[in-house]
Parts: structure tokens; C-alpha cells; sequence
């Protein structure tokens, strides 16, 4: 027998850990049985709430490492610097399942990054699909709802999934992928990250630039056939959290190679669409892939809910030389995320050593002070106010600076980004479908289609949806309506 002994949360001994304290060995359990009481109520309290999306995930620490000099050009990020290695931690998820669903359910994957740079954490909190469903954070909420449950039976429905898509055009090109092999990954590993919004770059002189983020996977692209995917469902739901836990505790550790686009400043200006729009991707051959760095994944966490349930990504978390851009649904999650986890983690999430920055000087340099859970604090002659003339810390527009800023268009309205002649919803859907998809894959395609939108019920939601994949593609749309109209006996 070992000869650690059990304790309270207080440290003191404990009588038994299979006992309750009981009158009489059949007699009433007697309330001054504090350790039980404190055993139940602490099992009660074991969970956070689960993110509402993104529920289902897991992660691992790693390195982000710049190898390209000529990054310095675009950005002054000291994690872009050539031949910085920067500690970070990657999360992957489904979208619309709950915590314990199957990690093998058609869905987009998050690829969420945090980087504990020297001047602050940068969040990178992007999918592995280089586009999004819609194109304004204001319908994330209902969009959500659409692919959850329904209210009464707490079943998901085909109905309302194409119900809102149909409704909303511009969810074509998205929808397109996610029906398309890309939908089911094999793996965590072996797919691609993408940053999807636009982002601004500044660099050490002050010069602006777009940019969107391309994680292209050394393991390779590989997708999960449907068939497949429905079975390991039912038989191995945790697949992909095993597959990386496994491959890194093997000591074979997962690689991206990061490369960007980067567009000129003012090109956004005059571009043939809105290039800050979540539905299209830049075509390479206007803005060609530049190589960044290598991201590498070689650590598991050694505590799931401490690392990984409570790790809390914003994408309000830019450092110097990386900002926002008027991507609309860019700019909802800027205040969305940082919302959410103070919600579901805490006040204090960021005092939790995963989610804390690593760098010397933030220690004690926020204002931030008091709340639920706080577990860190500046001495006692840190004043608690600013300004103050007892030496403490000062907000340094210069370093800090100009990430949030571009030219604004003047009065304040409800309405589309202007738009630009190419800013259809269906055209680069219908390129993704009849340039980059191999014969067998638009076989694929059309057969997952065909399963989504016949279980749709109702005649209006399925005829509305046919019409989508006709905008989308004519003879995929007629070759989906014979598939799915029933034949007159
Ligand atoms: Fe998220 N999203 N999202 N999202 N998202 C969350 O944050 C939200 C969007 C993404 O591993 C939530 O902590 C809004 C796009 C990932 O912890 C929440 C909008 C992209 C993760 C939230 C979007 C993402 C989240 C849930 C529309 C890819 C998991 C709890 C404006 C580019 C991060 C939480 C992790 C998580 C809101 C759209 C990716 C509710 C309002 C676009 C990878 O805050």
C-alpha cells in the first residue's frame, strides 16, 4: 500500500474513501460528513459550459518557427521575425455537435492557434475551410440554430438546415466544400488550416497590407470517405483526438507550413470583388501563396480540462504589426469571443497559466485587477489607476500601434458591402465544383447532396434547395432534382 493518504481541498486527512458516515452501519447518513458533502458538490461543479459551438475538440502544444526573411516586409510581429520560434497551442473541433460527439460528422473543423509571442498572445482562431457560410455576424446566431436541434424534439432536421442555406445565398461556396470530400477529414493532421477572414499586416515603417493565412498540412490533404465516417460514428467516436494524442506521443510530431497572400493596401480599393468577404476566397494567380514559417506539434496536454476545455481563444487577440480589417464577421468576433469566455470560463480566464501571456513585461502591466477566481497580482506599491505619477505602466501608442484603423466611407447604415461586379454568391461555388473537383468526387458530391436534400421534408424547402445547386451548377442541379423527385408509379 502507498503510503499517500487522501485529503480535503483543505489538505486535512480523510477517514475513508468508500464509507459515508452513516448512524449505524444501515442508519441515516449523517450531514457532518463534510467530506462527503464536499466530494458531492465538488463532483457537481466539474463542468464549465461547453463552447456552444465548437464543442467537440482536442489540441496540443508546439512551435510556430519563421523561416522566411521577407516576412519582415509585410509585419513587424515579432513572431513573423525571421528565425523566431514561438511556443503555441493548437485546438481542433467540430462545429454543431456537443462535447462527445463524433469527431467524424460532415462539418467545417476549427483550427484554433495561440501564440505566446514576446509582446502578447496573437489568436488565430480560423477553420479548415478558407470561406464561411455567411457574410455578416448579425445571422451567425440563427445559422447556428439551423444546423443544432430542433426545439420540441431535440433531433437535428435536414429541413431547417436547408431551409436557412436556401434562404441564404451566399452560403453556396461553403456548403459547396462542406458536401464535397474536404467535409469529413481523416484526420485533425492531415488537413489544412486557414486564417479565412482578411487581416491587416503593418510593418515596421508603418505600411498596411491584406493578408489571409494558408496552414497547408506535411501529412497531406486526406479526407474520410462517408461510408467510413458513419461507421467509426458508432464505433470510435474519439478517432481524431486519438489520432493526434497517439502520433505525438509517438514522437511523430504533426507539421503545417504556413504561407500567406498578402495584398497591396490599396488594391482592396479597386479589386474585382469585396476582398473582405468571408464567402470568396483570392484566386493565387492574383495573389500568390508567400512562404512564412512551420508549425509543429509536439506536446500533448498532461490535463484535457485544464489545457484544453478551459483554453480561451479570441480574435481579439492581435499583437503588434497584426490587426482587423472591415471584414464584417471579422469584426463580430472581436467582440463576441472575449464575451463568451468570460461566460463560460470566467472574469479571470486569462489569469489560467494556458491562457496567460508568457512575456516578462505583461507581468503586472494591466489594469485589470479583482474578480471571481483571481489568482495573480502586481505588488503592493503597483498603483491600481491610470494615469498615476508613481511609476506605472503607460500606454505606449507606439508600440502598441495603429492595427485597428483603415479608411471608413462615412455614415453609419445597415446595408451589403458595396458592391463590386463579381460579388455574386454562386459563381466561385460552381468554379470550386467544376474546376478543382475530379470526376469521382463530383459523383461523390452529388450522391451527398442527393442524401441531404432528399431527407428534407417539406416540398418547398427541397424544391428551393434544388434550385440553389442549379444556380450553383445547371447540370448539377437537374441531375440532383431527378435524383430526388419520386418517380410516379
Ligand atoms: Fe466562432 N465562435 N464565431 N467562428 N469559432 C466560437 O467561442 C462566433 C466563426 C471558431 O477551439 C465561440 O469560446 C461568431 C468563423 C473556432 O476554442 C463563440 C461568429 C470562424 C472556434 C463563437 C463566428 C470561427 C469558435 C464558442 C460570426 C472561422 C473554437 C465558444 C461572426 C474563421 C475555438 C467560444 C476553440 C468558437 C462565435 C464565426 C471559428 C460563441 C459570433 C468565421 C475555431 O464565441
Amino acid at each position: 500500500m502507498t503510503d499517500k493518504f487522501t485529503t480535503t481541498n483543505s489538505g486535512a486527512p480523510v477517514a475513508s474513501d468508500q464509507h459515508s458516515l452513516t448512524v449505524g452501519a444501515n442508519g441515516p447518513t449523517s450531514l457532518t460528513d463534510h467530506y462527503l458533502v464536499e466530494k458531492l458538490a465538488q463532483f457537481n461543479r466539474e463542468r464549465v459550459p461547453e463552447r456552444v459551438v465548437h464543442a467537440k475538440g482536442g489540441g496540443a502544444f508546439g512551435t510556430f518557427t519563421t523561416t522566411n526573411p521577407e516576412i519582415a516586409k509585410y509585419t513587424r510581429a515579432a513572431l513573423f521575425q525571421d528565425g523566431v520560434q514561438t511556443e503555441m497551442l493548437a485546438r481542433f473541433s467540430s462545429v454543431a455537435g456537443e462535447s462527445g460527439s463524433p469527431d467524424t460528422w460532415r462539418d467545417p473543423r476549427g483550427f484554433a492557434l495561440k501564440f505566446y509571442t514576446t509582446e502578447g498572445n496573437y489568436d488565430l482562431v480560423g477553420n479548415n475551410t478558407p470561406v464561411f457560410f455567411i457574410r455578416d455576424g448579425i445571422k451567425f446566431p440563427d445559422f447556428i440554430r439551423s444546423q443544432k436541434r430542433l426545439p420540441g424534439s431535440h433531433l437535428r432536421d435536414n429541413d431547417m438546415q436547408w431551409d436557412f442555406w436556401s434562404l441564404q445565398p451566399e452560403s453556396a461556396h461553403q456548403v459547396t466544400w462542406l458536401m464535397g470530400d474536404r467535409g469529413i477529414p481523416n484526420s485533425w493532421r492531415e488537413m489544412n488550416g486557414y486564417g479565412s477572414h482578411t487581416y491587416q499586416w503593418i510593418n515596421a515603417e508603418g505600411e498596411r497590407f491584406w493578408v489571409k493565412y494558408h496552414f497547408i498540412s506535411q501529412q497531406g490533404v486526406v479526407s474520410m470517405p462517408a461510408d467510413k465516417a458513419a461507421e467509426l460514428a458508432g464505433s470510435d467516436s474519439d478517432v481524431h483526438i486519438r489520432d493526434l494524442y497517439e502520433h505525438i506521443d509517438a514522437g511523430d510530431f504533426p507539421r503545417w507550413d504556413l504561407s500567406v497572400q498578402v495584398m497591396p493596401y490599396e488594391d482592396a480599393k479597386t479589386y474585382r470583388f469585396n476582398p473582405f468577404d468571408l464567402t470568396k476566397v483570392w484566386p493565387h494567380a492574383d495573389y500568390p501563396l508567400i512562404p512564412v514559417g512551420v508549425m509543429e506539434l509536439n506536446r500533448n496536454p498532461e490535463n484535457y480540462f485544464a489545457q484544453i476545455e478551459q483554453a480561451t481563444f479570441a480574435p481579439s487577440n492581435f499583437v503588434p504589426g497584426i490587426g482587423t480589417s472591415p471584414d464584417k464577421m471579422l469584426m463580430a468576433r472581436i467582440f463576441s469571443y472575449a464575451d463568451a469566455h468570460r461566460y463560460r470560463v470566467g472574469t479571470n480566464h486569462a489569469d489560467l497559466p494556458v491562457n496567460a501571456p508568457k512575456n516578462a513585461d505583461a507581468n503586472g502591466h494591466s489594469y485589470s485587477k479583482d474578480g471571481s477566481m483571481r489568482y495573480s497580482f502586481a505588488s503592493p506599491e503597483t498603483p491600481v489607476y491610470a494615469p498615476n505619477s508613481l511609476g506605472g505602466a503607460h500606454a505606449d501608442p507606439e508600440r502598441a500601434g495603429d492595427a485597428g484603423n483603415w479608411e471608413t466611407d462615412g455614415e453609419m447604415v445597415r446595408a451589403s458591402a458595396t458592391l463590386h461586379p463579381e460579388d455574386d454568391d454562386f459563381g466561385q461555388a460552381g468554379t470550386l465544383y467544376r474546376e478543382v473537383f475530379s470526376a469521382e468526387q463530383k459523383a461523390a458530391f452529388l450522391e451527398t447532396i442527393t442524401g441531404h436534400v432528399g431527407a428534407v421534408k417539406s416540398d418547398d424547402i427541397r424544391e428551393r434547395a434544388i434550385q440553389y445547386w442549379t444556380s450553383v451548377d445547371a447540370e448539377l442541379g437537374a441531375a440532383l432534382r431527378a435524383n430526388v423527385t419520386p418517380v410516379a408509379v
